[in-house]
C-alpha cells in the first residue's frame, strides 16, 4: 500500500524551495528564474513523496533515478537536493560562482545529479538507458525525467519517445513542465505542440494530464504512473512560468534573468505572506 502524502507539508516545502531558488539566483546575479519556479511542485512531489533515494548513499544501486532534461532549471533541483540533505544548504549560495559544484547547468559530481544536462533534448534518452539497464539487472527501480515544453522541439526527444514505447519501458515516467513558454516567447507561436496528448498517445505512451502546481494531483499522478504496465507513462503538467510570485508569472523576460535584490525582497514578502 502506498503511504498518503501530507499535502500541507509538501506545500510548505514548495514555498521554502521557491524562496531558496530566488535567493540563489539573486545572489548569482544570473540564471533561469521562470523555468525553475514552474517545476517546483513537480520536484517536491517527486523527492519528498515518491522517489526512492538516500542522501547518505546517493549512488545506492537500487535507487530510483531522476534526470533533469531541462537542465537550465537546475536552481530548483539544487534547492530540493539541499533540503533533502544531499549537500549542505550553505552551498546553495555558490550557484554559478567560479569553481562551484553548482554550475549554471547540472554537472555530475554533485551528489544527487545523475546526468550532466543543459543541452536540451538528451535527458529522455539517458532515462531510457537507465530503464533498460534496470530491466537487465532485474532491478525494480523507476526512472523519472522532466522535460520542458519548448524542449520538445528537439528531434532527439521523439526518437527517445519511440524507443521507450518500443521496449515497453513501463519503468520510465516522463514529466513535461508545460509552462507554455520557451526562450523566445510562447510555445504556441514558436512551434505549436498541440495536440500534445494525442501525439504521446499515438507513440504508445500512457498519458496523464494534471495541474502541475496541485500537489494532490502531482502525487496522485506519480502513484498512478507506477501502476501502468507494458508501456511508459508521461505526465503532462500544466504549469505557470515564474509561478508563485505575481510579477514573475508568465513574464518571459525572466526566462534567463535573475531577480534583482529589490525584486528578491518583494518576492519573499509575497511568498511568506
Ligand atoms: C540544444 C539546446 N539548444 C538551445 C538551448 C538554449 N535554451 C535554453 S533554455 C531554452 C528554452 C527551453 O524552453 P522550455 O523547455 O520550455 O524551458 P522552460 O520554459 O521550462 O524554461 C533554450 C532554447 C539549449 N540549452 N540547448
Ligand atoms: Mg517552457
Amino acid at each position: 500500500m502506498t503511504k498518503k502524502p501530507d499535502i500541507k507539508d509538501l506545500e510548505r516545502i514548495a514555498r521554502d524551495i521557491r524562496v531558496d531558488i530566488l535567493k540563489m539566483l539573486a545572489c548569482a546575479g544570473s540564471g533561469h528564474t521562470g523555468g525553475s519556479l514552474s517545476m517546483v511542485e513537480l520536484l517536491v512531489g517527486l523527492y519528498f513523496y515518491k522517489l526512492r533515494c538516500d542522501p547518505d548513499r546517493p549512488l545506492c544501486e537500487t535507487r530510483d533515478i531522476f534526470i533533469l532534461s531541462k537542465g537550465h532549471g537546475c536552481p530548483a533541483l539544487y534547492a530540493v537536493l539541499a533540503h533533502m540533505n544531499f549537500f549542505k544548504k550553505e552551498e546553495l549560495c555558490t550557484l554559478r560562482k567560479a569553481g562551484t559544484r553548482l554550475q549554471g547547468h547540472p554537472q555530475k559530481g554533485l551528489p544527487g545529479i545523475e546526468a550532466s544536462t543543459g543541452s536540451l533534448g538528451q535527458g529522455l534518452s539517458v532515462a531510457n538507458g537507465h530503464a533498460l539497464a534496470a530491466r537487465l539487472d532485474k532491478d525494480k527501480k523507476r526512472v523519472y525525467c522532466i522535460m520542458g515544453d519548448g524542449e520538445l522541439d528537439e528531434g532527439q526527444i521523439w526518437e527517445a519517445v519511440l524507443t521507450a514505447a518500443h521496449y515497453k519501458l513501463d519503468n520510465v515516467c516522463g514529466i513535461i513542465d508545460n509552462n507554455k513558454f520557451q526562450i523566445d516567447g510562447r510555445t504556441e507561436e514558436i512551434k505549436n505542440l498541440e495536440p500534445l496528448k494525442e501525439k504521446w498517445k499515438a507513440f504508445n505512451w500512457e498519458v496523464l494530464e494534471i495541474d502541475g502546481h496541485d500537489l494532490k494531483e502531482v502525487t496522485a499522478a506519480y502513484d498512478k504512473a507506477e501502476t501502468i504496465k507494458g508501456k511508459p507513462t508521461v505526465i503532462i503538467a500544466h504549469t505557470v512560468k515564474g509561478k508563485g510570485v505575481s510579477f514573475l508569472e508568465n513574464q518571459n523576460k525572466y526566462h534567463g534573468v535573475a531577480p534583482t535584490q529589490e525584486e528578491l525582497e518583494r518576492a519573499i514578502k509575497e511568498l511568506k505572506g
